[in-house]
């Protein structure tokens, strides 16, 4: 059942550092789950509207102490890996990779292993106000294809992609791609696949292209994804600059950088993320603006793997695009909401510095200070621009995907009267238990007691 109007107090962010609050709205929806229209509290036309959808029975209304912010998007996960989270992470990454993930990843051959845990994660996701996601799946195409399904069936828009891992020295023979040549048919037909089932799936639903990242692939078939790009105009995804480890491997094959290389075999576009980013150079990131290609920034996630931390600010001041991911399982927690206190967390780190034998006016070096404000686009307005779809914002022509949060726990809360002050203590309070009902492209995904 799809709603038909909403009224409640809103925030949401159209600019990045801005944020708009709206008291007690009327949100209407048409009948594709879009917000159609909105009408503020004093504009004329409002009480008529409101008496309309009551007397139809069509109204949700919000209690005083519920607000309302867009549904999540999350542009890095791994949903293999959810069995898994917080294990090993004192481990570096290809030790990590080879020791845990990769065993673990195998074993979504089994097509009932997949679908208990993908219904468990959707599940979650969805608990946790996140109404997209940008996923890796795994090699094998029965399991890609089912969390396709999941998604679909529980009204998250997925955006997937089946994981390609063709190098035959740079993965576990175990776990690795047949051959090649299947990577790529395997792709093409994952693409056609997916388009067909997302015909019936209202809130859409998105076949990904997805070399793992460049170690693992080879470079014919880097080169012929970038091609199934362009052929099909499909969402691309992989990891770019994650750590010292990766970036020195690549920079040794390719003679460039890793954002270089991708781009030259056709990965970059408007539709293409690329998780962490954290050692991209300036010329870099004029690549990353050209393309209009985004940055998946994992800030839980790079504190462990990537032993360094995105300078957002600075990438933003140069024109590139930036949303926010949880990169389960290198990320422990599916929350969105704690990958935003963690970017703030770093980002302050970063800028004013840690190194306590330095004096204080040597210490920070990067310019990339952000606040709540700028998380939150993140997490909403910035992961919308990143995969090119009209989501992420409380606005008409947008999705209806939104959350229904309530601050019932905070008997303290109406000591704020700024709603600035309101949306921060929100955002950095708020856990799955307070996320009392979520509802993509208009329909109700999840509620905190079913
Ligand atoms: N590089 C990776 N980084 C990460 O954090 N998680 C992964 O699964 C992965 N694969 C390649």
């Amino acid at each position: 059942m799809q709603i038909q109007a909403i009224k409640g107090s809103f925030f949401t962010s159209p600019v990045y550092g801005e944020v708009n609050f709206h008291d007690n709205a009327l949100i209407e929806v048409d009948r594709h789950g879009v917000i159609s229209d909105i009408l503020f509290k004093d504009q004329s036309g409002y009480q008529e509207a409101l008496a309309h959808y009551r007397h139809q029975e069509q109204l949700v209304e919000l209690s005083p102490d519920q607000y309302l912010l867009p549904g999540f998007i999350d542009t890095h996960i791994h949903a293999p890996q959810w069995p898994q989270l917080g294990v090993a992470l004192d481990r570096p990454l290809n030790e990590w990779l080879e020791q845990h993930t990769f065993p673990l990843e195998a074993k979504y051959a089994n097509l009932e292993f997949a679908h208990t845990v993908y219904t468990d994660l959707v599940e979650q996701l969805l608990a946790h106000g996140t109404t997209t996601a940008l996923y890796f799946a795994t090699i094998h195409m029965e399991a890609s294809l089912e969390l396709a399904k999941i998604c679909a069936e529980k009204g998250q828009r997925g955006l997937v992609g089946k994981v390609v891992m063709d190098h035959p020295t740079g993965n576990p023979d175990y776990y690795r791609d047949e051959s090649t040549e299947k990577a790529i048919a395997d792709t093409e037909d994952f693409i056609k696949k997916v388009r067909q089932m997302a015909e019936t799936v209202p809130q859409g639903l998105y076949p990904v292209i997805t070399p793992r990242f460049a170690p693992s692939c080879t470079d014919q078939a880097l080169a012929a994804l970038g091609q199934l790009a362009t052929k099909y105009q499909c969402h691309v995804q992989s990891h770019c600059s994650e750590g010292q480890w990766e970036h020195d491997v690549t920079a040794e094959r390719f003679g460039k950088t890793d954002t270089q290389a991708l781009a030259d075999f056709g990965l970059f576009g408007p539709k293409s993320v690329m998780a962490h980013c954290n050692f991209i150079s300036d010329e870099d990131a004029k690549i990353f603006r050209k393309h209009q290609t985004a940055v998946a920034h994992c800030p839980i996630s790079n504190v462990y793997f990537a032993n360094s931390v995105l300078p957002v600010r600075h990438l933003k001041d140069l024109g590139v695009e930036i949303a926010l991911g949880t990169d389960i399982s290198a990320g422990y927690t599916p929350s969105l909401y704690e990958n935003m206190r963690q970017a703030v967390m770093s980002s302050r780190q970063l800028e004013e510095g840690v190194d306590t034998s330095l004096p204080a006016s040597k210490r920070g070096v990067v310019h990339s200070r952000i606040g709540m404000n700028e998380a939150f686009y993140l997490a909403t307005t910035g992961g919308g621009e990143a995969l090119d779809l009209a989501i992420g914002q409380i606005a008409p022509g947008y999705a209806c995907d939104l959350q229904v949060v309530s601050t019932s726990h905070n008997k303290d809360f109406a000591v704020f009267s700024d709603e600035e002050h309101i949306l921060h203590r929100l955002l950095y309070s708020t856990n799955s238990d307070n996320i009392e009902a979520v509802y993509c492209q208009g329909r109700l995904v999840h509620t905190k007691n079913n």
